[in-house]
Order: structure tokens, then C-alpha cells, then sequence
């Protein structure tokens, strides 16, 4: 593959679909749906659900190219061991990190509340990274993987903006990524931060990052958006 061209925030993002990942931050039920890490915090998990059917065609879109995806789950191991108490103890939720909720163990790997939403779901060969932190590359070997593979760029969606997806995409950053948040395809439980978030991560010549639609995205990739 080639170079494309993307009209995006602040200018151009131009990147090449075989040295780049499409990055899915957190797209679990504990975020989405009802029952879940989101909601037990007090949160409208209906915002969330909105950007579903875009990110979902934009997954579509980057099967159909071949090129490497990558899913994260927020996710802790069943002891907690990797759940710091400052994590766990923090706020007033309904429910804590580890409780048993409607949808199992809260945030614990493999518990039905912790999967990623079916239409969403990973195929064979994807990667799939289980993050204790809110950064995908913090105590994961997320990084390892995308160098194996060549890989430069990343172009971002998931949940919540500006939580995990911040985080991971000024981790990125730190590691050398061009990255590009689609602003259509990520959500916050609070508009103005996922508005501050675009923000940003765009100031001063894309400091962090560029932001685009997925529109923009699909009609390089030559589908109808
Ligand atoms: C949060 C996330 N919001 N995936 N996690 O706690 O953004």
C-alpha cells in the first residue's frame, strides 16, 4: 500500500494502511452497557451506545483492507493484584473494581461484563490487549507488538475520550505513533470533556494528535461512509 491523504484537524494526516493499527480503546459492557463499571459510577451509559454503528463501520472498513486491529479491554486479573487500592478505593461507586455485579466480577478479565460488545467483537488474529491501567501501553506489551509489525501509525476510537482514550493516545505519542482520534467514533459520559479532549489533543500543530470524521477516513479507504 501507498500513502493517503486525510483532511483532518489541524492539517492533513497522511499515513499508510500497512504501517498503521486501527486502536479500539475499551468498547467492553462494562463501559456501554447497563449493569457495568460505567454505570455503577453514576454515568448515562446511553451516550456511549451512540458511536457504535460508526465504529462499527469503520472496523468494516479496515477488515476489509487487511490491515492490523487492535482491541483493548480494561480488565484486571481475578486476585486484583494489578488493581492498585488507590484505583479500587477511589469515589463512591455502587459497585467497586472486583465486586459481583449483574454482569459478574466488575472490570475482572473474562467476567461477561468485560468483553468487548458483540458488534464489535474481535476476529481470530486481532490483537487483543488486557490494560490494568487507563493507558494501553502501560503494563502491556502493546508496544513490542505494533514495532514486530511495523507499525507507525495509529488511528483511534473507543471509550471514554478523555479517560483511556487520552491516556492511550498520549502514550502513543510518547512512543513515536502519528495518531488520529475520530471524533465520531469516541465518547464521553460528560460532552464538554470529550469537546476539551478534541481540543486538545489538536492544539499547538497536533501536540498530541490529529482528529478527523470517520467520513473522511472511509472516503480514502474508497467506502461509502
Ligand atoms: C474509565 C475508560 N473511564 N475506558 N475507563 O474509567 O475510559
Amino acid at each position: 500500500m501507498s500513502n493517503l491523504t486525510l483532511a483532518a484537524r489541524p492539517f492533513d494526516y497522511v499515513f499508510d494502511p500497512a504501517h498503521t493499527a486501527l486502536l479500539i480503546i475499551d468498547m467492553q459492557r462494562d463501559f456501554v452497557e447497563p449493569g457495568g463499571f460505567g454505570e455503577s459510577l453514576g454515568n448515562d451509559v446511553s451516550l456511549l451506545q451512540a458511536i457504535v454503528p460508526a465504529c462499527q463501520a469503520v472496523l468494516q472498513a479496515w477488515r476489509t483492507l487487511g490491515a492490523c486491529v487492535v482491541h483493548t479491554r480494561e480488565a484486571h486479573r481475578p486476585d486484583l493484584g494489578d488493581c492498585p487500592p488507590a484505583k479500587r478505593l477511589r469515589g463512591q461507586p455502587r459497585l467497586r473494581i472486583g465486586d459481583m455485579g449483574p454482569m459478574g466480577r466488575i472490570l475482572v478479565a473474562g467476567e461477561p461484563g468485560n468483553q468487548i460488545i458483540p458488534e464489535l467483537a474481535p476476529l481470530p488474529g486481532e490483537i487483543e490487549i488486557d490494560k490494568p491501567g487507563k493507558g494501553a501501553f502501560y503494563a502491556t506489551g502493546l508496544h513490542e507488538l505494533l514495532q514486530q509489525r511495523g507499525i507507525t501509525h495509529l488511528i483511534i476510537m473507543g471509550v471514554t475520550t478523555e479517560v483511556c482514550v487520552q491516556t492511550s493516545l498520549r502514550e502513543a505519542n510518547d512512543r513515536g505513533y502519528d495518531c488520529l482520534l475520530l471524533e465520531d467514533c469516541t465518547e464521553s459520559y460528560f460532552a464538554a470533556f470529550k469537546a476539551a479532549t478534541l481540543d486538545m489533543v489538536t492544539a499547538q500543530g497536533a501536540i498530541v494528535g490529529w482528529v478527523a470524521p470517520s467520513a473522511a477516513l472511509l472516503g480514502q479507504l474508497g467506502m461509502p461512509a
